[in-house]
């Protein structure tokens, strides 16, 4: 499905990017085991940041002075940036905004307030992050739309069977993940993208946890809205992006009204820039722009294909070497697997276990991840993960499984 990585990478080298990995906890090294909360940041992104403060810092689209030029310049440039990324046909497709939950609370407010009505339906997983949920939600009860939801089967993916009888003329949107953040399923993307489109109905793919980690092209997907987090690919927090395909963002009207966003004020009415502007109300994250196109440079120098096999190898690796710990179930897919892995075991509940590992350096996330409703379908009220990106080793899996055998001791 996804092309083979042909460089090859010094992955030891590349931890020495990320100074936060010298980090101790508890007096142990540190382990990361929660990118798919938040990645760590290279050097490369922190010094672009700092850069940016030192020597562009100013107001965008607004002074006519030089710094404003030149954070003017270097923001519109991170937006080209973001464009080339992720294959959009133009810098206009990409509204920045503050990460993934505001980019679909962006489509559900600007485009489900204008073609949203009592009667449409908004297909939904069962493995939608809330944050791709509760806006649809909200949006449902705004209107009178209704909400379906494709169901997932026990090993964790969607049950595709049900989608002819889901995806119907009523349905207006439908919008998923692509990769689920405590299965790591990876749904066939472009697959949906299709069906949906044979019935008139548009798609969102939230690729919140497929961004940083695997190519990615929005139209080989062939999808209309695309949604993702700076975070999560090694940016500082606070940035992120929507993209629309250009006749459909130019079909929207604003979301938040504000400076930036105008082209003429009167006191009674005002016009609106053109797509992506018009939904930028107010000054942006001009740093946070310029550090997540410094992360996009610094992913694209190791590779996506290279990241998707390195990554995906560690997370099998560490599902197969979880099933030895007595007492354990592990979730999602066996064969292909996202950068992640959740499990519960019959000795402790998840957060006595992240807090257990906690005091041996290693660091893990227990609880609901934000599938409260997912949770519920597997009949636990939470899981524990451990979730993997590029400066993370099997050795470091090795390691928790050990600190994870010490628990069973522990708590049994
Ligand atoms: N969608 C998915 C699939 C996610 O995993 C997340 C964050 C979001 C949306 C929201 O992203 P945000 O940057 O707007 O917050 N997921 C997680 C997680 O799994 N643990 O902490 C945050």
């Amino acid at each position: 499905m996804h092309k083979i990585a042909t460089t090859v990478v010094d992955w030891r080298a590349i931890r020495e990017d990320f100074p936060i990995l010298h980090e101790q906890a508890h007096g142990h090294p540190l382990i990361y085991f929660d990118s798919a909360a938040t990645s760590q940041k290279p050097r490369a992104v922190i010094d672009a940041l700092r850069r940016y403060y030192e020597h562009e810092n100013a107001n965008v689209h607004r002074g006519l002075h030089t710094l404003s030029s030149r954070a003017t310049e270097a923001y519109e440039k991170s937006r080209q940036r973001v464009a080339e990324y992720i294959g959009a046909a133009s810098a206009d497709e990409i509204v920045f905004t503050r990460g993934t939950t505001e980019s679909i609370n962006l489509v559900a407010q600007a485009w489900g307030g204008r073609f949203i009505g009592g009667g449409d339906v908004i297909l939904l997983t069962e493995m939608e992050h809330h944050s791709n949920l509760v806006p649809w939600q909200l949006l449902a009860e705004r209107t009178g739309a209704k909400l379906r939801f494709v169901p997932v089967l026990d090993d964790g993916t969607l049950d595709l069977q049900k989608l002819p009888s889901l995806l119907t003329s009523e349905v207006k949107l439908f919008a998923f993940t692509y990769i689920s953040n405590s299965l790591g399923t990876i749904n066939p993307v472009a697959e949906l993208c299709a069906k949906a489109h044979a019935i008139g109905a548009l798609t969102l793919v939230d690729a919140a946890q497929s961004i940083g980690h695997l190519p990615l092209d929005v139209r080989d997907l062939g999808c209309d809205f695309l949604a993702f987090s700076g975070h999560k690919m090694c940016g500082p927090t606070g940035i992120g992006a929507l993209y629309g395909r250009a006749e459909i963002l130019d079909s929207m009207p604003p979301w938040h009204g504000g400076g930036e966003m105008i082209v003429i004020v009167t006191l009674e009415k005002s016009a609106f820039k053109k797509a992506p502007h018009r939904f930028e109300a107010g000054t942006p994250n001009i740093a946070g722009a310029i550090g997540l196109a410094a992360a996009i440079d610094y992913i694209e120098r190791i590779g996506r294909p290279a990241i998707f096999e390195h990554d995906s190898t560690l997370a099998r690796y560490a599902a197969e070497r979880l099933t030895e710990l007595p007492g354990t179930r592990v979730f999602g897919p066996n064969e292909e697997r996202g950068a992640l892995v959740g499990f519960v075991m019959d000795a402790a509940h998840p957060h006595d276990l992240t807090t257990f590992a906690d005091q041996y350096g290693l660091a893990l996330r227990g609880g609901h991840h934000c599938n409260q409703p997912l949770m519920r379908r597997f009949g636990v009220s939470g899981t524990t993960r451990a979730s993997f990106y590029f400066y993370n080793t099997t050795e470091e899996i090795d390691r928790m499984i050990e600190i994870l055998r010490d628990a069973v001791r522990f708590f049994s």
